[in-house]
């Protein structure tokens, strides 16, 4: 007879900064875990899956995994949207948790078993002066890193997105009511090719470099200052402009070769379909808990293969090491597996989500548990209460609201 699902628990904590997991029980005894963490609307999830998901799941068979996240899909009426998505995505990760340890096997090989033997991962090279950053990114290649994304404060302005007090835990949520940064795409234009420019003469041809614009640009402004780095051979710049408007992007590429890559906000297929299909980007960085789970990023890296595009995950420290784990099980079992982001935990958070997933070699190596090989104490995830906290906001210099 099949088994039944027969507990479910919201899990809400805040080892340093603010995480929601799901656990699930079946009457067999077998747990799985599944990320829902919406940075800074967490609540929001929180109270979608326990009012409007979990009481459904009680007595459903966990190994339909794709019928239950058709029933959560098509069911709510209200498709798409980061807060049904990544409660979806929180259910699904912990079905496929549950089918590998029935199964007594590591997720990926449920997935079609590896495609390399290691996740080529990336680490933040951030600070507030070029010398700053030149020390970080010696510092990351000595760890063994191959690839590198790189942020500096620009010239003349109070903040500038990437570049945290912390520089090995960079977290952006940093008060209840968001904080304000300023924003200047004048000074910013005229300060990155410079930074580049130190970076490679320092360091070679060899290190993948990549930077984040994080939304900021119009699509010419874009295609300006992808030309303006193809000298240094990026591996990619990300989210050079708000992608909802997604035919943006041919212009983008009208004007450089440098490689795009989007979709860190991305919930669905349908966010990067055009831009899948029309080959506007070269990496799709949508991931496993804001994308409906693996069950829904593994149709969209599918959708990617298609057009030579490849997968980049988003890896920033408001995804937990669940959604960290489930990443790399994909992340090795894809055809079309790009890079990886990794922004270390902190030690807190590594307690209270205890995985063995490591780092070797600028590589990341999945666990060989059976299931994702992640879970959560959940005695001491009770000890960090919930805190609110905003990602912030962004104003140009004279006031006007702008995409942070
Ligand atoms: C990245 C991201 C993050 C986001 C953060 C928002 O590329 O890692 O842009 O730093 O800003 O994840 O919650
Ligand atoms: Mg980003």
């Amino acid at each position: 007879m099949a088994d039944k699902i027969v507990d479910a628990r919201v899990i809400i904590t805040s080892p340093g900064r603010n995480f929601v997991t799901l656990k699930l029980i079946t009457e067999d005894g077998v747990s799985g875990v599944g990320d829902a963490t919406l940075n800074g609307r967490e609540l929001a999830v929180a109270s979608y899956l326990t009012d409007h998901v979990v009481p459904a799941l009680i007595g459903r068979d966990p190994a339909r995994i794709e019928d239950t996240w058709q029933y959560l899909y098509k069911g709510a009426y209200w498709r798409r949207g980061p807060v049904t998505m990544s409660a979806i995505a929180a259910v699904d990760t912990a079905l496929w948790d549950i089918l590998g340890k029935v199964a007594g096997l590591p997720v990926y090989q449920l997935l079609g078993g590896r495609s390399r033997e290691g996740v080529t991962v990336y680490g933040h090279a951030n600070a507030e002066t070029v010398d700053g950053v030149l020390e970080e990114v010696a510092r990351y290649r000595d760890l063994g890193y191959r690839a590198v994304r790189v942020q500096t404060s620009v010239p003349g302005l109070r903040t500038t997105y990437g570049v945290g007090r912390d520089r090995m835990f960079y977290e952006p949520a940093d008060a209840a009511i968001a904080s304000e940064a300023t924003w200047s795409t004048e000074r910013y234009l005229a300060h990155t090719p410079t930074v580049f420019a130190r970076i490679r003469e320092e360091f070679g041809p060899e290190l993948k470099l990549l930077h984040d614009v994080h939304h900021r640009l119009t699509p010419i402004e874009a295609g300006r200052l992808g030309r303006s780095l193809e000298p240094y051979a990026l591996t990619w710049m990300e989210d050079p402009v708000p992608a909802e408007l997604q035919e943006g992007f041919r212009l983008i590429r009208q004007h450089t070769t440098t490689p795009i890559a989007v979709g860190e906000v991305f919930n669905t297929i349908w966010d990067c379909q055009q831009l899948i299909s029309e080959q506007l980007i070269d990496y799709v960085r949508a991931t496993v808990v804001h994308a409906g789970g693996i069950t829904h990023l593994r149709r969209i890296f599918d959708l990617a293969a298609l057009y030579h595009v490849r997968s980049g995950s988003h890896g920033a420290t408001d995804l937990s090491p669940v959604c960290m784990s489930a990443a790399l099980h994909l992340d090795i079992s894809i055809p079309n597996f790009g890079l990886q982001e990794y922004m270390r935990h902190t030690d807190e958070t590594d307690a209270v989500f205890p995985h063995d997933y490591r780092f070797e070699n600028g590589y990341l190596l999945p666990s060989e548990a059976p299931g994702l090989g992640v879970d959560i104490d959940e005695k001491l995830a009770a000890t960090f209460p919930y805190r609110p906290a905003s990602l912030p906001v962004n104003r140009l210099e004279d006031g006007t609201m702008h995409s942070w």
